[in-house]
């Protein structure tokens, strides 16, 4: 198939070469270069084309100027790994097989930058991966180890073995992509770019440059920072990821171990103290002089509030905490993408060149009492999405349509002018890009999430999503279902499921549902070959879940040896 596709692609090069003797003006590099900007777990609330509350984020907000801004982009699973998965693959995660953050990726899956490869695309991966496994279908590529570190990253490069590189990573990934595109890049063939930052991911450590500002400035709290999960069911409830009650008071809020000693503050797990530790001990020690005339100042302050602070003083201390470093982080990440933009500009780059700025998924700012992603609610389900292409997409638009993060790799074949293999399963987003929106016919799509029991302890859950409705089935160790009204419950506060003034609703949704689950070729006991294996890889390495001591892991296993 590949190989048919391949020769029907050469041969149409080779008519277009040929009738371009003729013709000056087209030549076969007119094909787009392609760069796929994407961070690690960056919420749309922290993006000021979307909403300008939190932080400003000027070069960011470029591609949307030049290009279109969606609204409604989603994920198909809200986690790091299988979101990657389903981006290369154009597949949902029960048919690539990463459904978690667990086994490493098939490489025997056919991904886009390989049939871009072949098709004579020059490609290169700079940053976060996360697979387990080094990227197929890459002239070059720099990736960090697993999650990586903030500073002092090491890398596992193409050419050079693993090495350690000084700097901060945000700079690190940029510096490798200019030099990519300023030295080997080959001006004969078209490229597909792939720059990953690892910001603003856990555990959220700021640039030197921008340590003193951030844990200085206060920020608007969110209207839900306080929910109690009540007009929820116990998805919500058991979940591990209130600031106040889950975070790292080491690793995430950055209170030094001995501080946390002196005040008699337990570790709220038991890598809490060492997620900050070894971040630090990375430093050098100017770096480390630096964070720490920052910190010990935040330090110094927590000691003198902490014993008089109410439950709710602490939950409102811990959520500036969490925004000083979360979006201290994205600063470094907004000021680099600038650095991409204007050597595009520079370069005579830009006009040809579909710029995407996108995130593995979005994230909880507090929303909800929350950090982290996985449930389908708005802010881990959807995910930032600016597309700029100067040549072919209008300045300054936007599209509200239900598009995702399985949809990317038919786009990009599409606009290669390549046809992509039939199994692939999202849309191109052309139509819409180019202000065809009558091609566009989607109205419903599917969600799935899987990695349970595990740290944050999200249930199991799939889901449909229309613009109104989202309706979900928690399933597993639980068995209850989700209604939210979109349009009146913006919050997500209430599950109307089983109010009978929905009935009617309810009951086309489930229809709707049961079609994406056959479209789409998932099922209940697909769905059971991924939990048995999930399991038996937990019990036979003795893995441990990170999720808390609630009985809630123990019940799991208990049940499972009685079946
Ligand atoms: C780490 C983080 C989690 C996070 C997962 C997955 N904990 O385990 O908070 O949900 O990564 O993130 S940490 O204390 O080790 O930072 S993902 O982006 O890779 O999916
Ligand atoms: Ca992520």
């Amino acid at each position: 198939m590949k190989h048919s596709l391949k020769s029907i692609f050469l041969g149409s090069l080779a008519v277009l070469a040929f009738a371009c003797k003729t013709e000056e003006a087209a030549k076969p590099a007119e094909r787009p270069n392609i760069i796929f900007i994407m961070s690690d777990d960056h919420a749309y609330q922290a993006i000021s084309a979307y909403d300008n509350t939190l932080i400003e984020t000027p070069n960011i907000d470029r591609i949307a100027k030049m290009g279109m801004l969606f609204t409604n982009a989603s994920v198909t699973n809200s986690i790091c790994a299988p979101s990657r998965a389903t981006i290369l693959t154009g597949k949902h995660s029960h048919i690539n097989g990463k459904v978690d953050n667990h086994f490493p990726f098939d490489t025997t899956n056919v991904t886009f930058p390989q049939i871009l490869q072949d098709a004579g695309y020059q490609t290169a991966m700079f940053g976060k991966l996360h697979f387990g496994n080094s990227p197929k279908g890459f002239d070059q590529f720099k990736i960090l180890p697993g999650q990586g570190v903030y500073y002092n990253p090491d890398f596992i490069t193409k050419n050079e073995g693993k090495i350690k590189v000084e700097g901060y990573v945000t700079d690190i990934i940029t510096d490798m992509t200019l030099d990519w595109l300023q030295n080997e890049r080959k001006a004969d063939q078209p490229f597909m770019l792939m720059y990953l930052h690892k910001a603003p991911h856990r555990e959220w450590l700021p640039a030197e440059r921008h340590v003193e500002e951030f844990t200085n400035r206060s920020f608007k709290e969110p209207a839900t920072l306080f929910d109690d999960y009540s007009g929820r069911g116990r998805a919500a409830h058991e979940a591990e990821m209130n600031l106040l009650t889950d975070m790292h008071w080491g690793g995430d809020s950055k209170v030094y171990p001995e501080v946390m000693d002196e005040l008699g503050i337990p570790e709220n797990s038991s890598w809490d103290k060492a997620a900050l530790t070894g971040e630090l001990n990375r430093m050098t020690e100017s770096q480390r002089a630096n964070w720490d005339k920052a910190y010990m100042k935040v330090n110094e302050d927590f000691k003198k509030a902490y014993p008089t602070m109410t439950e709710k003083d602490k939950m409102k201390w811990r959520y500036q905490r969490y925004m000083q470093d979360y979006l201290g982080t994205i600063k470094a990440v907004d000021e680099n993408v600038g650095r991409v933009l204007d050597y595009l500009e520079a370069n005579d780059l830009m006009e040809n060149t579909i710029i995407v700025y996108t995130s593995d998924q979005g994230f909880y700012l507090g929303e909800h009492g929350w950090f982290d992603k996985r449930f389908v609610y708005n802010e881990s389900f959807k995910t930032p999405l600016l597309m700029a292409w100067p040549n072919r997409v209008k300045a300054g638009t936007k599209s509200d349509e239900m598009v995702q993060n399985l949809d990317f790799a038919q786009t990009f074949l599409e606009a290669a002018g390549i046809e992509a293999p039939a199994d692939m399963q999202g849309e191109s987003l052309l139509p819409l890009l180019t202000g065809e929106t009558d091609k566009w016919t989607r109205e419903a799509v599917y969600y799935h999430y899987y990695e349970y029991p595990s740290i944050h302890m999200v249930k199991r859950h799939y889901a449909i999503i229309t613009q109104e409705y989202k309706m979900v089935h928690y399933y597993f160790d639980s068995d209850e279902w989700e209604l939210i009204d979109r349009k009146k419950d913006p919050n997500e506060m209430t599950n109307v499921y089983d109010d009978p003034a929905y009935a009617e609703i309810k009951a086309k949704l489930h229809k709707q549902l049961d079609g994406l689950r056959e479209k789409y070729g998932d099922s209940s006991e697909l769905s059971q070959d991924y939990i048995d294996k999930y399991l038996d890889n937990l019990e036979k390495n003795k893995y441990s879940t990170g999720g808390k001591d609630t009985g809630l892991i123990d019940k799991i296993f208990e049940d499972r040896k009685k079946k």
